[in-house]
C-alpha cells in the first residue's frame, strides 16, 4: 500500500516511452450483501491475456491479483470505486528490445462517477464518427494495452473539440468497431445487435454481460457487421463499458437516433445491468466478488 504522493514511477520507465503496459478498468458497487467487485475475475483474466499478447510474463497469479484488488478497497474503505490494475515494463531496458525490462504491477482505485456525464446516462449522448480509424488487428493484437489508447485519444479529442461527447470508430474496412472507450449496441426492429470481435473491438466484459442479460431477458442478440449509415437508421443505440456502464446515444453525426430519447431496450439494458451489479438478480450472483 503506497500513499498517493509516493505512487510515482521513474522517467526511464519503458512503458512511458513505448506504451508497453496492459491494464484493466473494473468497478465495485454497493451491492445487496456489501461492496462487491463486478466480474473481477474476468477482468483480471483479460489483463493476463493482454500480457500474453505482448510476451509479458505476469509476476502474479490471477488469484493474487483478485485478492489484491479486494484488499485495496478494504484499506481505502471504499463502498464503490473504480479499480485500475496495470502491469507495465519499468526499468532495465530502454530501446525496442524489452526483454530485460522489469515488469511492474500496480493497482489504483478512485471514485469515478458517470463516465460520459449524468446527463448522458439520463438523456443520451451525442456521438461523432471519427475520421481516425480503429487500429487494425494485423497491427496490434486484440488486447487492452496502454500504447494502443493513443488511437482512442485521437478520436476522443476530435469528438470533444468538435462539441460531441464521444467518438465512434470504424475499422479500416469502414465497418463499425467501437467507441473510444466503449463497445456499441444497435437495436433495430426489436433485435439487439453488436459488432463481432473481428470488427476490431475490445472483448468487453460489459458487452458480454449485456448480451447475456438481454438474451436471458428474451431478446434476440446477434453479432453483425455494420456500416456507418446503420448508425443513422437504427431505432436505438447505446454504448457499454465498465466506466460508461450502459450509456444511451441520442445523436450520431447530427442525426437523431430514433426519436431522440433513450428507447425501451436501452432502458431495459440499463436497468438489468444495474440490477445485476447490485446483486438484485440471483442468477448472476456469481458475477459479484464481495470484498
Ligand atoms: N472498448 C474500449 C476501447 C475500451 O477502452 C473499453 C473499456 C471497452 C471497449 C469496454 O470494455 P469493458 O470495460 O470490459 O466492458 N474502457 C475502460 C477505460 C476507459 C478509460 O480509461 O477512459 C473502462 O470502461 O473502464
Amino acid at each position: 500500500m503506497v500513499p498517493h504522493e509516493e505512487a510515482t514511477v521513474h522517467v526511464l520507465t519503458h512503458a512511458l516511452h513505448y506504451g508497453t503496459g496492459v491494464f484493466e478498468g473494473i468497478r465495485a458497487y454497493e451491492a445487496a450483501g456489501g461492496t462487491a467487485v463486478f466480474r473481477l475475475k474476468e477482468h483480471i483474466d483479460r489483463m493476463i491475456r493482454s500480457a500474453k499478447a505482448y510476451c509479458m510474463d505476469p509476476p502474479h497469479t490471477s488469484d493474487e491479483l483478485v485478492e489484491a484488488c479486494k484488499e485495496l478497497l478494504r484499506v481505502n474503505e471504499f463502498e464503490s470505486a473504480y479499480i485500475r490494475p496495470i502491469m507495465f515494463l519499468g526499468l532495465g531496458a530502454l530501446g525496442l528490445d524489452p526483454r530485460n525490462a522489469e515488469i511492474n504491477t500496480a493497482i489504483i482505485t478512485w471514485k469515478w462517477g458517470a463516465y460520459l456525464g449524468e446527463e448522458g446516462v439520463l438523456n443520451g449522448i451525442r456521438v461523432k464518427v471519427s475520421s481516425w480509424r480503429r487500429f487494425s488487428q494485423d497491427a496490434f493484437p486484440n488486447a487492452k494495452a496502454t500504447g494502443t489508447y493513443i488511437n482512442s485519444i485521437l478520436a476522443k479529442l476530435e469528438a470533444v473539440n468538435d462539441g460531441y461527447d464521444e467518438a465512434m470508430l470504424l475499422n479500416s474496412d469502414g465497418t463499425l468497431s467501437e467507441g473510444s472507450g466503449e463497445n456499441v449496441f444497435l437495436i433495430r426492429d426489436g433485435v439487439v445487435y453488436t459488432p463481432p470481435l473481428s470488427a476490431g473491438c475490445l472483448e468487453g466484459v460489459t458487452r458480454d454481460a449485456v448480451k447475456t442479460l438481454l438474451s436471458d431477458d428474451g431478446y434476440t442478440v446477434v453479432e453483425k457487421v455494420f456500416h456507418r449509415s446503420d448508425l443513422y437508421y437504427c431505432d436505438e443505440l447505446f454504448m457499454t463499458g465498465t466506466a460508461a456502464e450502459v450509456t444511451p446515444v441520442r445523436e450520431v453525426d447530427n442525426r437523431t437516433v430514433g426519436n431522440g430519447r433513450p428507447g425501451p431496450v436501452t432502458r431495459r439494458a440499463q436497468q438489468i445491468y444495474a440490477d445485476a451489479y447490485t446483486g438484485k438478480l440471483d442468477a448472476y450472483s456469481h458475477w459479484l466478488h464481495y470484498v
